[in-house]
């Protein structure tokens, strides 16, 4: 057995981990207990990461296809790059560098962007280059931008232990960044009186725990954030010293903020004045470590909400001490890499400004290349409108989903459906964007590859292989290299490619990159690979001939700013960009559920990750719910002025009325349909370009489709059969797919209609799922009722069932089929409509711990006999592994 260290590559908390392999297969993992970021901890997500590491759904050999429309061949990495280096060449040639664009990730090593930035705006001569990080830390990068002077989150995890307040606005970190979420348990043990508020329009886990909750209505953070100055200032909790000595620009602020009376604000956001007043007071009594997300990046006011609430620690000297400064939780795992190596449409390296012709020249001239263009590049919304209307031909989309992730997708899947040429660069193959690939190029992913990453607190971490390359996979990096070299042939400047991009390995590309930053903010000089090995992770800053990172900026008060000093930006409140009115009147939010990651390619594949929450869904208020005569699980239509999406529809006490919420998660290899996306919609923040993801109008209606159908298979290649059922989903009218259990599990597939589905549709699943009489099974039919079921025994084992017509008992034969065995008792029911054999108990419910597999039923009967926290604990052992499930368990017990 061997043990190698490395990252998690799901969130940006960027634990790190220990990966245990034996040979060229990961078998397990653990936390790594000196890694600065969660000290051993890991979440459901993290600590399942060693089941991922199986290769059926990896894309292994590169595909292309000659002709649109034509299946993609298998072909060797030499044809594959060719045919997109004369495809590339071809458009540049014809159309000049702006016809081609790059859509890359936050999920990619430094290095790995570091190679795409040079390659269009250095070889090429395009800024048309942007990512996913778009959708998701842009409006953080401008919010600091323009106040403290740079893109650099000034505080560090371990503020948290010293802060009196926390401060989480539209970030449901007990979900989205956990062992942030276990470090705010722990500071709150230790200090009792710790204050914790929380922002959000929906009751989360998160703002659950909190000692003060303001369920704001959607999008109204920046009145919040004014009206809470407004009673700082009135109550003289302002740090006037501060403000005078390191910042400009309060008159004008103070000025705006005179409107923002409690009463005002309260009538916005709905919420009550007092709770304003207490949440001004804790604040500014601090220390105060606010932590944010998407509730306030991924919003057409998103810039103006990131400096509202800077305004607040910048007022009051909440900034550069222990405990204290505006800390923007990063989502990827690097989405703060490739900010550093400027791997967007507006940035160049080492933080600097496109727009900047001095900037421009400097890295112009670092990279030996005439110029650096100075025409801004297209932004994600604005690069798949480019390709929709034809002024991008050509596109190249590496490590992101956006055929899912994108808003408006019956726009974006439009433009995928006729850009003339796309390679699509992914770890998996069956990724909702694969499909519209004309080559598709298989990359080396999580436990493969060599670089850097930077965690939100600034933290680089060097992670080394743990195996091989499966199959024909290469590191991006390595791919882009190749790309460059042939292109720069091909466009008559192979030798200019050559000095470009002479990297044999990882580092050589990190010194470049470090080299880049040389007197700047986030100035590593001193750091090296080999540093980071005998030392550990280091946060930036670390000029040479520094010992170790910077924990805190800005202690000193003076900032990256003209003159040094902070800028207050004076933002007014302005409402969403879509309205409720009478034909949609709901408003949808989106977010994360705490088991899955994304478009799922990698979580999608452990069972036991669909445990917590198994299938897509509409979370709704129990009186609208009523109100619309909608029963918890049935299905209903929700339609935008874009799109629709059949889904099942919950009852939810985390949702306000006349709101609704709708998890990312699922799109179209998981359901028929493309996903929450379809409903949204593509208007954008001004400054930072990233779009309104999580606000939208829809409405909701009761689909009247009585015909159901349940299939659920183990005993097979689940991961085989699920990829089998995927393109089955769409024959449906409702329709979706996954897996279940633990260990290899089973695939379950539910669909529903209007009328009921062929025989010859019913017959094709069976033979799919290997369900038809030649296996040992019970069967009943009645063809009058359209009702026809079969149960499968193995072994034993009910290892599948099929109930077509009438499906009450799917649930506990679910359950049947993850025990072994098969008692009479049971079995005589097997075929009957019944919700559950009498003899049988109760069934389980969602599992809540996923480590311990522990279901909601289970725990609700312990308290029920008035057990607490520790004696759910101690009695069940939920709550004890990872601690994913502690936020829930609390909420249960309250
Ligand atoms: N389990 C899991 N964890 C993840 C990820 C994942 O896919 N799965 N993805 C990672 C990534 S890339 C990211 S960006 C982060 C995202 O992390 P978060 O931003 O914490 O997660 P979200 O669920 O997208 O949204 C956070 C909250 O914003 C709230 N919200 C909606 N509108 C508003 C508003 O107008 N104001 C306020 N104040 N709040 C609002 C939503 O109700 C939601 O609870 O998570 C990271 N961690
Ligand atoms: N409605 C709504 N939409 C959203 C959001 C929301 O909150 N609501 N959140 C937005 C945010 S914050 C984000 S970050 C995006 C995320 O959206 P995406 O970027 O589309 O999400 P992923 O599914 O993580 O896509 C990453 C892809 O990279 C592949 N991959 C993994 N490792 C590697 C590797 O090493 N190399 C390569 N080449 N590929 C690899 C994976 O298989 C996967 O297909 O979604 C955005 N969209
Ligand atoms: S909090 Fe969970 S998902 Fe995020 S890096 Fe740590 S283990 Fe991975
Ligand atoms: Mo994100």
């Amino acid at each position: 057995m061997q043990e190698t260290k490395s990252t998690c590559c799901y969130c940006g908390v960027g634990c790190g981990v220990i990966i245990e392999s034996e040979g060229d297969r990961i078998v397990g993992v653990r936390g790594d207990p000196d890694h600065p970021a969660n000290f051993g901890r890991l979440c459901t997500k993290g600590s399942t990461l060693h089941l991922t590491a199986r290769h059926d759904l990896r894309a292994l050999y590169p595909e292309m296809r000659l002709e649109k429309h034509e299946p993609r061949q298998r072909v060797s990495w030499d044809d594959a790059l060719d045919h997109a280096v004369q495809h590339f060449a071809q458009t540049i040639r014809e159309h000049g560098p702006d016809s081609v664009g790059f859509y890359i990730s936050g999920q990619l090593l430094t290095e790995d962007y570091y190679v795409f930035n040079k390659l269009a705006k250095g070889l090429i001569g395009t800024n048309n280059i942007d990512t996913n990080s778009r959708l998701c830390m842009s409006s953080a990068v401008a919010g600091y931008k323009a106040t403290l002077g740079a893109d650099a989150p000034p505080a560090c995890y371990e503020d948290i232990d010293h802060a009196q307040c926390l401060f989480i606005a539209g970030s449901n970190t007990a979900y989205a960044h956990p062992i942030v979420f276990r470090r705010i348990e722990d500071a709150r043990k230790n200090n009792p009186d710790l204050k914790l508020i929380v922002v959000d329009p929906r009751r989360t886990d998160t703002a659950q725990s909190a000692d003060l909750f303001l369920p704001i209505q959607p999008g109204t953070d920046v009145a919040l954030f004014n009206g809470m100055l407004h009673v700082m200032l009135w109550e003289g909790l302002v740090d006037m010293d501060y403000v005078r000595a390191h910042t400009e620009g309060f008159d004008a602020l103070k000025e705006t903020v005179r409107e923002y009376t409690p009463k005002l604000v309260a009538d916005i956001c709905g919420v009550p004045e007092a709770d304003i007043v207490t949440a001004a007071r804790w604040f500014g009594t601090g220390p105060t470590l606010s932590m944010y997300c998407q509730g306030l990046n991924q919003s057409s006011s998103g810039t103006d909400k990131n400096a509202a609430l800077i305004n607040l620690h910048l007022a009051t000297g909440q900034i550069g001490k222990p405990g204290a400064g505006p800390f923007s939780l990063t989502g990827q795992p690097n989405a703060m890499g490739g900010r550093e190596v400027g791997g967007m449409a507006n940035l160049l390296s080492a933080h600097r400004n496109l727009a900047d012709p001095q900037h421009r020249a400097e890295i112009a001239t670092f990279w030996g290349v005439e110029q650096v263009p100075d025409k801004p590049g297209k932004s994600a919304v604005e690069m798949f409108d480019a390709v929709k209307n034809g002024e991008i031909k050509a596109l190249w989309i590496a490590c992101t989903n956006p055929a899912q992730s994108m808003p408006d997708l019956g726009s974006v899947h439009e433009a995928l459906a006729n850009v003339p040429f796309l390679v699509v660069q992914d770890a998996y193959r069956n990724i909702d964007t694969a499909r519209y690939a004309d080559v598709l190029l298989p990359a080396t992913t999580w436990g493969e590859k060599e670089g850097t990453v930077t965690n939100s607190e600034r933290r680089i971490t060097h992670v080394v292989p743990a195996v091989a390359a499966p199959g024909e996979t290469r590191p991006d990096w390595q791919i882009m290299v190749d790309f460059a070299r042939r292109l720069g042939f091909m466009l008559e400047k192979g030798y200019e490619a050559l000095q470009l991009f002479p990297y044999e390995a990882p580092e050589a590309i990190f010194n470049e990159h470090r080299e880049t930053t040389r007197g700047r903010d986030l100035d590593i000089t001193g750091l090296s690979y080999a540093m980071l090995d005998s030392q550990g992770p280091q946060q930036w800053p670390l000029p040479e001939g520094a010992m170790q990172g910077q924990a805190r900026l800005y202690a000193d008060g003076v900032f990256p700013q003209p003159g040094g000093k902070a800028k207050f930006v004076s933002a007014k409140y302005r409402a969403v960009a879509e309205k409720t009115d009478a034909r949609f009147p709901f408003h949808l939010t989106t977010g994360r559920m705490r088991d899955q990651w994304h478009g799922m390619s990698r979580t999608g594949t452990v069972p036991q990750l669909f445990n917590h929450v198994e299938e897509p869904m509409l979370a709704m208020n129990a009186d609208d719910m009523a109100r619309r005569q909608l029963q918890n699980g049935d299905l209903v239509k929700v339609s935008s002025r874009r799109g629709n999406l059949m889904l099942r529809v919950k009852e939810s006490d985390e949702v306000m009325p006349a709101q609704a919420y709708i998890p990312m998660h699922w799109g179209g290899q998981f359901m028929n349909g493309a996903g929450v996306n379809a409903l949204t919609l593509s208007n954008f923040d001004p400054v930072s370009k990233q779009p309104e993801l999580k606000h939208a109008a829809i409405k909701v209606e009761k689909a009247e489709l009585p015909w159901r159908l349940i299939v659920m298979r183990r005993g097979r290649d689940t991961l085989k059969l699920m990829e089998a059922l995927q393109p089955m989903l769409a024959r449906f009218e409702y329709a979706n797919c996954g897996l279940y259990g633990r260990d290899d599990g089973m695939v379950v597939l539910r669909a529903a209609g209007a009328t009921a589905a062929s025989q010859a549709l019913i017959d094709e699943l069976d033979a799919l799922l290997e369900l038809t009489e030649d296996v040992p099974c019970l069967t009943y039919r009645d063809p009058k009722r359209g009702i026809s079921k079969r149960v499968v025994v193995e072994n034993g084992k009910v290892t599948g069932v099929r109930l077509v017509g009438e499906t009450l008992a799917a649930d506990w034969l679910k359950e049947v089929m993850t025990q072994d065995g098969f008692p009479e008792d049971v079995r005589l029911w097997a075929l009957a409509p019944v919700n559950a054999p009498p003899s049988g108990k109760q069934g389980r419910g969602r599992i809540v711990c996923s480590c311990m597999d522990v279901s909601e039923n289970e725990i609700k009967a312990l308290i029920t006999e008035g057990a607490d926290l520790s004696q759910l604990q101690s009695r069940l052992k939920c709550g004890t592994q990872c601690g994913s499930c502690v936020p829930e368990l609390k909420k249960m017990l309250g």
